[in-house]
């Protein structure tokens, strides 16, 4: 029998600016739950992302000098980079710049016109240009700004296509009081009465201001609508409308949705109703969190408060993060983010709570009875309150992540650890460790608080995946019996279990030194930040790109070459297999340039190669360097030809 599915996503995030600690929530919120869902047995897609296009990228590239491909490559990179160091197992990852997306919108939105929901008219309102959004008169504030980020608007009229709204009208209400897609539900009233009953206005589906978007496929002065573009990325990363992928049939409708409460509308509106004019499925849920706060202002970098889970993560590891933010956060409202509660949280129910269980445990066995358990038992007191606790667990957890309350899914589990805490106090082992004649008694103390932390920790191997096989090695449950399938009933480790003493897990932090640390970061983040808005530090680089000197370009070896000979690599959609005459000899080099360049336009140029790059095959082609092509504002390439120079002449 083929296993259930299971498809979760997070919003694709906007790379204008590295990752923050509130883009860490949804995506370690979202890979908790597909961890714990593996774990279940279900056949997981866990999707997370990238939303590249966009007026804002265009510009901010462009204040850089760079391309807006260039710009958001870079900080792609940091994303990535922070998804591994948090230890998010996503199972897909879409650029909404990658081809088959590109393609893929481009079919939706003709498939929208052709159905007669889009149409041409032409807009004019009030503009918010960091939002990319036009509101009517109604929905901005109550000083005449954007309802979204408070910045003033301006008056605006383009050309634009638009989406008939009005068809979904009905369809919109009904799915979100009628049915469980909202959660939490009580959002429902503010959606209808702001946005439905008002009448719901045609929705503008594509820009002819600015160029960095998805060129509309029959009109190509516009660009699609960045939201159109960015919501489809649930599909297209299935392989709706493309042949990239093949999974939209098994994993669409999408279970979870997980957004915060800024995006809920397109996802609560646009996005349903995008769905229904294609005739596709809704998904299941929609689950909107609050933002995490930091000493109760919203996160902005102009604030300076912007919380760096790198920092963070190196200081007290990425499972101390994922906890203190799963448990701070409840659906639907926000948490607050400050780094003493973070620090008291992590001192209180990883140090002294989960952290102490486990190593007075392990100690006492290693103590009491060399680090194996005899297999004598005697039942006592206490025994079966802690057993029935710890044996209905699961089930509590189960509810909890289905529901997408991971506080409360945490909180469950902690309460366990309290249990088994008091259960040390109450059979008070260090007394029977005295009495010879209490061995069995205490074997069986031992045990029950073995098992007991054998099944949290099963359960916190979703939340907390790096720490977890630490305490399983400590309290020695084998991978076997580890698993959720075992979590559900007590007495799974073997009666003469062998423990493994180890280092602590989760270390006690020193709160005054650490805190004295970390607010002196956050006010070096508020005077940069105050630094850059005044002007000061406007020739910073992006972060994450680090300067070079004159030593590191002279490592590379630039050289012109002529091509001799081009053609398609036959694997691949992207490559071209240029053969070059570089002055000494005949080399090949792969480039990936075949969406700008038919091969007979290459064929007699000179170009320039980074001629002592380490060879690669690419594709099966053994590629000797690489040619040097520019990245265009208008997102096309350019070889740069250098036709009246010898070939062979090293450029510096
Ligand atoms: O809105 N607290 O991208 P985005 C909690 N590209 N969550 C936060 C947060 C905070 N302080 N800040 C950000 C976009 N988030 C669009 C989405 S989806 C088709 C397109 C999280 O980079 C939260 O999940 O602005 C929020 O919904 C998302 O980041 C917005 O990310």
């Amino acid at each position: 029998m083929s296993k259930a599915k299971f498809y979760i996503t997070t919003p694709i995030y906007y790379p204008s600016g590295n990752p923050h600690i509130g883009h860490c929530y949804t995506t370690v919120a979202c890979d908790s739950i597909a961890r714990y869902k593996r774990m279940q047995g279900y056949d997981v897609m866990f999707l997370t992302g990238t939303d590249e296009h966009g007026l804002k990228i265009e510009q901010k590239a462009k204040e850089q000098g760079i391309t807006p491909k260039q710009y958001v490559d870079e900080i792609v990179e940091i994303f990535k980079k922070l998804w591994k160091y948090m230890n998010v197992d996503y199972d897909r990852y879409i650029r909404t710049t990658d081809d088959y997306h590109v393609e893929a919108v481009q079919k939706i939105f003709t498939a929208l016109y052709e159905k007669g929901y889009i149409y041409k008219g032409e807009y004019s309102g009030n503009y918010c240009t960091p939002c990319e959004s036009f509101w009517t008169d109604s929905q901005l504030d109550e000083d005449g700004c954007c309802p979204e980020c408070h910045r003033p608007v301006k008056q605006a009229k383009e050309e634009a296509y638009f989406m008939k709204m009005a068809p979904f009208a009905e369809r919109l209400e009904k799915l979100l009081t009628e049915t469980d897609y909202l959660r939490p539900k009580t959002r429902a009233t503010e959606l209808v009465n702001n946005f439905i009953k008002p009448g719901l206005e045609d929705l503008c589906v594509s820009r002819n201001s600015f160029k960095w978007g998805i060129p509309v496929p029959f009109d190509k002065d516009h660009v699609v609508y960045v939201w159109v573009d960015a919501l489809s990325n649930y599909i297209t990363a299935l392989g709706y409308d493309n042949n990239a992928y093949n999974d939209y049939d098994k994993f669409w409708p999408a279970d979870v949705h997980m957004v915060a409460k800024d995006i809920m509308r397109f996802h609560a509106i646009t996005w349903p109703a995008i769905l229904m004019a294609l005739d596709l499925p809704i998904p299941k849920h929609l689950a909107v969190h609050g933002w995490i706060t930091f000493n109760g202002q919203k996160m902005s970098k102009s604030l300076g408060n912007v919380v760096d889970p790198f920092v963070l993560g190196e200081r007290y590891g990425a499972d101390a993060i994922r906890y203190h933010i799963l448990r701070e956060m409840a659906l639907g409202s926000d948490s607050s983010f400050s780094n003493e509660i973070m620090i008291n949280r992590i001192n209180t129910d990883l140090a002294n709570g989960l952290g102490n269980l486990v190593s007075r445990t392990v100690a006492m066995v290693e103590k009491y009875f060399g680090g194996t358990l005899p297999t004598e038992r005697e039942h006592g007191e206490f025994d079966d309150e802690l057993i029935a606790e710890a044996s209905s667990l699961r089930d509590r957890v189960d509810e909890y992540v289905e529901n997408t309350q991971l506080n409360n899914a945490l909180a469950e589990i902690f309460k366990l650890v309290s249990r088994a805490n008091k259960y040390i106090d109450e059979t008070t082992p260090w007394i029977l460790g005295k009495d010879e004649s209490k061995k069995a008694r205490l074997a069986s103390v031992l045990y029950n608080l073995l098992d007991t932390i054998r099944i949290a920790a099963t359960l916190l191997s979703a939340f907390m995946p790096t720490t977890m096989p630490l305490v399983f090695e400590q309290i020695g449950a084998s991978k076997e019996i580890a698993v959720y399938d075992n979590a559900g009933e007590f007495g799974k480790l073997p009666l003469d279990v062998t423990v493994k003493k180890g280092a602590a897990i989760f270390p006690r932090i020193d709160v005054e030194k650490e805190i004295d640390e970390l607010n002196e970061i956050v006010k070096k983040n508020a005077e940069k930040a105050k630094a850059a808005e005044s002007g000061e530090a406007k020739s910073d680089k992006p972060e994450g790109v680090a300067l070079i000197g004159i030593d590191d370009f002279a490592k590379v070896e630039l050289r012109t070459a002529k091509v001799t000979a081009c053609e398609p690599v036959k694997k691949s959609k992207k490559l071209l297999k240029l053969t070059l005459d570089d002055g000494s000899g005949t080399r090949t080099v792969a480039s990936g340039i075949s969406q700008y360049y038919k091969p007979e336009e290459l064929i007699g140029h000179t170009v320039i190669i980074v001629a002592n790059l380490k060879p690669a095959k690419l594709c099966g082609v053994e590629s000797q360097g690489m040619i040097l092509a520019a990245d265009c504002a208008d997102g096309n390439v350019k070889v740069i030809f250098a036709d009246d120079i010898p070939a062979g002449s090293k450029v510096r």
